[in-house]
């Protein structure tokens, strides 16, 4: 990842034009939030949006036109109802046209589900949507790149929630045993469940001490910074080390909309046409706000 070599084509980026992609992407995901009928997991997709920018547009070796070379990265999202936030962010590296994914998301046949189907769209590497599988799965992958020697990454993006799971820790458990510092899991840190604040259902705290007690290197950023995303992944220890590193992202549910800001109401839902516009204008507003 990031200062890697790449297989096929770099993908170099400033922070300052991550940032334009990460507005993008927030702009894109609102747009299809306020055509499509059904509830999208918004809050959490926009929590981890700058997390998928600085993966797909900056640190993840990828080609989307060259998804099977065994020398790519592979992206395992782990909390796959954020798929939405995934399929946008790899539409604008070149892997899928975006009118395709707003004209189809959700319909019974499409590629675009809820849930990522690798079978259904390629470039996508893992199915999911059962949460506390997707570590294991990237667990796994990661044994048998160094079963077979290659030097690829492995990169897991987890909800908070979901490392409420115990399958989540028998995966870092394993990781550790197995020394996989070819493996980095990204924790979408934004303290907020389903229905509930985190903390009110599950202690997680002290949470960087429960990853450093598994033996994994731990890294706690703001996880809406690109700089320090993109730090945090230029500092990745290789591949051949020993221990497998968790970046834990302080992130805020539904960020950069005010309106869904920390608001347990939109964890997912779906904007009509006139809080569409009000959505756009909060964007905007918010992003003003940060480059002033
Ligand atoms: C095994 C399992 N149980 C329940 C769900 C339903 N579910 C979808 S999202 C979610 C909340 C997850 O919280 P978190 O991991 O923190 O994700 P985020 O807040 O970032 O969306 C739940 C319980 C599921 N997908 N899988």
């Amino acid at each position: 990842m990031g200062q890697m070599s790449l297989p096929t084509g770099g993908n170099p980026h400033t922070v300052d034009e991550l940032e334009d992609l990460a507005f993008e992407l927030r702009s894109k995901l609102l747009q299809l939030c306020g055509t499509y009928e059904g509830a999208v997991h918004i809050g959490g997709d926009l929590s981890a949006a700058d997390i998928f920018t600085a993966l797909f547009h900056y640190g993840l070796n990828v080609d989307p036109t060259d998804i099977t070379n065994p020398l790519r990265d592979r992206f395992v999202l782990s909390k796959g109802h954020a798929a939405v936030c995934m399929y946008i962010a790899m539409a604008m590296r070149g892997f899928f046209p975006y009118e395709e994914i707003v004209s189809t998301y959700g319909q019974l046949d499409s590629a675009y589900g809820m849930h990522p189907c690798k079978v259904q769209l390629p470039g996508v590497e893992c199915s999911t949507g059962s949460l506390g599988h997707g570590l294991p799965l990237a667990v796994g992958m990661a044994l048998s790149a160094r079963g077979r020697n290659e030097p690829h990454r492995v990169a897991c993006l987890l909800g908070d929630g979901e490392t409420g799971e115990g399958s989540v820790w028998e995966a870092a458990q394993a990781a550790r045993s197995n020394e996989l510092g070819n493996l980095v899991a990204f924790v979408d840190r934004n303290r907020q469940l389903m229905t509930s604040f985190a903390e009110e259902r599950v202690v997680f705290e002290p949470y960087p001490d429960k990853w450093a007690a598994f033996g994994w290197n731990v890294v706690v950023i703001d996880g809406h910074d690109m700089k320090q995303l993109v730090d945090a992944i230029d500092h990745l220890p290789a591949t051949d080390s020993k221990r497998p590193t968790v970046v834990i992202c302080e992130t805020v549910k539904g960020k950069g909309v005010d309106f869904m800001e920390r608001n347990l109401a939109w964890h997912a839902g779906s904007l009509g046409a006139a809080d569409l516009e009000r959505a756009m204008s909060a964007l905007e507003a918010s992003r003003k706000k940060e480059t002033v």
